[in-house]
């Protein structure tokens, strides 16, 4: 937008008068945080209005991305970066003595998600705003995101995330626009002409409010909207049914329990719930959602008929597959339609991405528990399952039971929440090439077989514009003044960097821009840990959910070996190095939790031996979310993607440390593949045991750990050390660790992948020596990351799935 730094100061100055009642002497950040948070308000608003305008006069397909997780992080810059009035705003504010750094810190993190699923949710906000694909995402505003966590004496604890406690000046609460959702109750059929109708009664109906979020498009003028529902008691019911019999505190106990659905996020990540609130939620959203969609599109006037035409539905994993049934309810129950009509428009109107192949993420709910809580949709969900089941029967596997009841929606007394979303939906996508090959030839094989048009993939991407403009702009403004902004809107074009990549200049200057941003994170490390880091020390980072499969586990391994040697030796020549880890555990996974009492234990003592003469130094840094990665990436030397292959579906944090100019080491897992492929072998640096030889070893079953372990005597005495002595611990404070290695056989291949890593850092070691050749990899990696841009995601979303306006930039 056009802008005058004096007119932009003159409206933040009345804004403070008007909404804050003081004056720019006087006022606190806190108060410049709100007047700014309200003027940017004031200036999206009028966007957003003519967007939404246009998207109903030229009756434009819409997209909606169902979501049980939005992990947006903060808005503040974000958005006067895509209004393209952050440098006036910063320039305006120095002049009143004010930073923008400082006030972005007052903003809480919008931190609804767990990790790479909820982030990816957010970028794609971003992007779809950005590339012009009228996409609008929809999810629940819970009072508690996922928990603040803070550690105490080495363990992690966690707090409730109060991110509503002061308002929230992004959103709009749009009461007007709420709809009822229904739980419980039963279902009387009657039957008239000849034709059945299903009479949802005795039934609790809870408020679903919508809130709104403007999403601002990269200086395109378009504002997209992100809505989320927060649940509340019906007025009504709650002032009178209770109320009137004298019942005063059951009132609130009733109004408690209603609330109670949007409280907080389930914190787990890749991990099923299967609890009887989690299956309210995720009822509670589709519903919302489908009913307020439903709503616009009659706005539109057009036929039901041609729903599909006009709206396009992406669940986000299976946790709004609900949304299948709930639309063939709206469509029959409500529209009027038969089955066949309601089945065609919604297996049209839907699409799915499958982010996990891990069995214990996949959903399944107990038939008596969704009956009772979902009368009606259940009875969609059998129907559903019937006709599929008659289906293959008849034209597939006649007679074959075993089959069918393998492939069936329901079976043994479970709802197959992976098989609904397939049947019911014209799309399913992986999220990386192997995950997508796994799920065609393993994980779904049957489904694939009998349905192999819906499959196809879409590698998950980031938003450069979030995680490279916002995240490193000292980088972003080198990138800008070596091959202009195009890249900003156009991220293939970073690869004009590669021919840059033995210009000496150049190199100079992104070495020294990642300096800066290690000393920068060097000195958060110091106020916020107390621990004194060297920042001409490579920075080795770990930054992710805490995961069996992710394995922090190898990465202490090595770190305790490097130790022992150096114990053994202190002279010992190796590169000095900072080992930074974040991440946090599920509150309920035990073992992941006693992964971080280790990582810090290890670090306690590690730090404080004065005879490795600070040649490694180990962080563990608190509350890892988007703010703190925003941070901590743009300061990585190297990107540790270290999963057991064929476990990490992709991940996307891999493509954000490329993108700031890490080195990766990488399992050849997940999106690792990918990247290998873009920035070419010579640039990354792999390690362990492929697909292949992973699962010839898992299928055959002949690994066997304690074997592993007697003949590597790092190992032997690594593991030992777990067991007490070593640490100032009690003995069996780390058994769980230690039989889970031994006894239970090494699952995700710890032991049998160590020898593979202690080689592959130790190339790092060699690499990082030559710090000119380690640059000219860098720029490789940064130059290549552009199809890692969530911009290329979407359009291939847009062009390939939802077939909504095709965005006209090429990727
Ligand atoms: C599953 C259940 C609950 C909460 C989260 C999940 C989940 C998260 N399943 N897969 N993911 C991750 O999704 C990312 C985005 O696609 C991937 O990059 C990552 O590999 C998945 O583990």
């Amino acid at each position: 937008m056009r802008l005058s730094k004096n007119k932009f100061k003159e409206d933040l100055i009345k804004k403070l008068e008007k909404e804050r009642a003081t004056n720019i002497d006087e006022a606190s950040e806190l108060d410049i945080y709100y007047a700014l948070g309200s003027l940017i308000r004031d200036y999206i608003a009028e966007n957003w209005l003519r967007t939404n305008e246009e998207y109903i006069k030229n009756a434009k397909k819409q997209v909606y991305y169902f979501s049980m997780e939005f992990l947006m992080g903060k808005l503040l810059v974000n958005n006067l970066m895509n209004l393209g009035i952050k440098h006036i705003c910063e320039e305006a504010l120095k002049e009143l003595n004010m930073d923008l750094d400082k006030i972005e810190e007052l903003e809480k993190d919008q931190g609804l998600g767990n990790g790479g699923l909820g982030r990816l949710a957010a970028c794609f906000m971003d992007s779809m705003a950005s590339i012009g694909v009228p996409g609008h995402g929809c999810g629940i505003r819970y009072r508690y995101g996922l928990f603040e966590q803070r550690i105490i004496d080495g363990y992690q604890v966690e707090f409730p995330d109060k991110w509503l406690q002061n308002k929230n000046v992004w959103e709009i609460r749009r009461k007007e626009r709420a709809v009822e959702v229904k739980f419980g109750g039963n279902v009387r059929v009657i039957e008239e002409n000849g034709k059945l109708d299903f009479i949802h009664e005795n039934y609790e109906s809870i408020l679903a409010v919508p809130y709104d979020t403007p999403v601002v498009g990269y200086k395109n003028k378009l504002v997209n909207t992100l809505r989320l529902f927060s649940a509340e008691a019906i007025k009504k019911d709650f002032d009178f049914s209770y109320f009137n019999r004298g019942q005063y505190m059951k009132a609130f106990e009733y109004k408690h329990s209603v609330e109670a659905i949007s409280e907080v996020l389930y914190p787990n990540d890749a991990f099923e719930a299967g609890r009887n609130l989690r299956l309210k939620q995720e009822y509670f959203l589709v519903s919302a959602g489908i009913q307020s969609i439903m709503r616009t599109y009659k706005r539109l006037g057009k036929s039901i008929d041609d729903f599909h035409e006009y709206i396009a539905i992406h669940i986000n994993d299976t946790h709004p597959a609900l949304a299948i049934p709930e639309l063939m309810r709206i469509l029959m129950d409500e529209e009027g339609l038969g089955w066949d009509e309601a089945w065609r428009i919604t297996t049209n109107t839907i699409s799915y991405t499958n982010h996990t192949i891990m069995s214990e993420a996949l959903e399944k709910w107990d038939v008596d528990m969704f009956k009772n809580l979902l009368p009606r949709i259940y009875m969609i969900v059998d129907e559903i399952n019937e006709r599929f089941c008659r289906e293959l029967w008849n034209n597939k596997y006649h007679g074959d039971f075993e089959k069918i009841c393998q492939m069936a929606v329901i079976a043994h007394n479970e709802i197959r929440m992976a098989h609904l979303a397939i049947v019911g939906s014209h799309s399913i996508n992986g999220v990386a090439k192997l995950h997508t090959e796994l799920l065609k030839k393993q994980e779904l094989k049957e489904f694939y077989q009998y349905y192999s048009y819906k499959f196809n993939n879409k590698t998950n991407g980031i938003s450069h514009r979030r995680w490279l403009l916002k995240a490193n702009p000292e980088l972003s403004k080198l990138i800008n003044d070596t091959i202009g902004k195009g890249w900003i809107n156009l991220p293939n074009q970073l690869s004009k960097l590669l021919k840059y990549k033995d210009d000496p200049v150049f190199k100079e200057k992104v070495h020294e821009i990642k300096q800066k941003n290690k000393i920068k994170l060097a000195n958060m490390i110091r106020e916020k840990h107390g621990i004194e880091v060297d920042p001409n020390s490579i920075f080795d980072i770990h930054a992710k959910r805490l995961h069996e499969y992710k394995r922090q586990l190898l990465n202490v391994f090595h770190i305790m070996n490097l130790y022992n040697k150096l114990i053994e030796n202190p002279e010992l020549d190796i590169y000095p190095r900072t080992f930074i880890f974040g991440g946090k555990a599920a509150s309920s996974y035990f073992m992941a939790k006693q992964v971080i009492k280790l990582i810090n234990t290890l670090a306690y003592k590690v730090n404080n031996d004065k005879r490795i003469k600070d040649k490694i130094k180990i962080v563990f840094m608190e509350n890892y979310g988007v703010t703190l990665a925003e941070h901590m990436i743009p300061a990585a030397n190297v990107s540790e993607q270290i999963s057991t292959t064929t476990k990490e579906a992709s991940g996307t944090g891999n493509m954000k440390f490329m993108m700031n100019g890490a080195i990766t080491i990488a399992t050849l897992d997940g999106a690792n593949i990918d990247i290998k492929n873009a920035v070419g072998e010579e640039n990354i640096v792999i390690f362990g045991l492929n697909e292949k030889e992973f699962l010839e070893l898992y299928r055959n079953g002949t690994y066997n750990s304690i074997e592993l372990c007697n003949t590597d005597i790092r190992l032997k005495k690594i593991l030992n050390q777990l067991r007490g002595g070593f640490f100032p611990v009690k003995d069996d404070e780390f058994s769980i660790i230690y039989h889970s290695l031994t006894k239970h056989n090494d699952e995700f291949f710890v032991l049998k992948d160590f020898d593979s890593y202690v080689k592959a850092q130790e190339r790092i070691d060699k690499l990082y020596r030559n710090i000119s050749k380690w640059t000219e990899m860098s720029i490789v990696n940064i130059g290549s990351s552009g199809i890692f841009s969530s911009d290329r995601t979407i359009c291939e979303y847009a062009t390939g799935i939802w077939k909504t306006n095709l965005c006209d930039r090429h990727y």
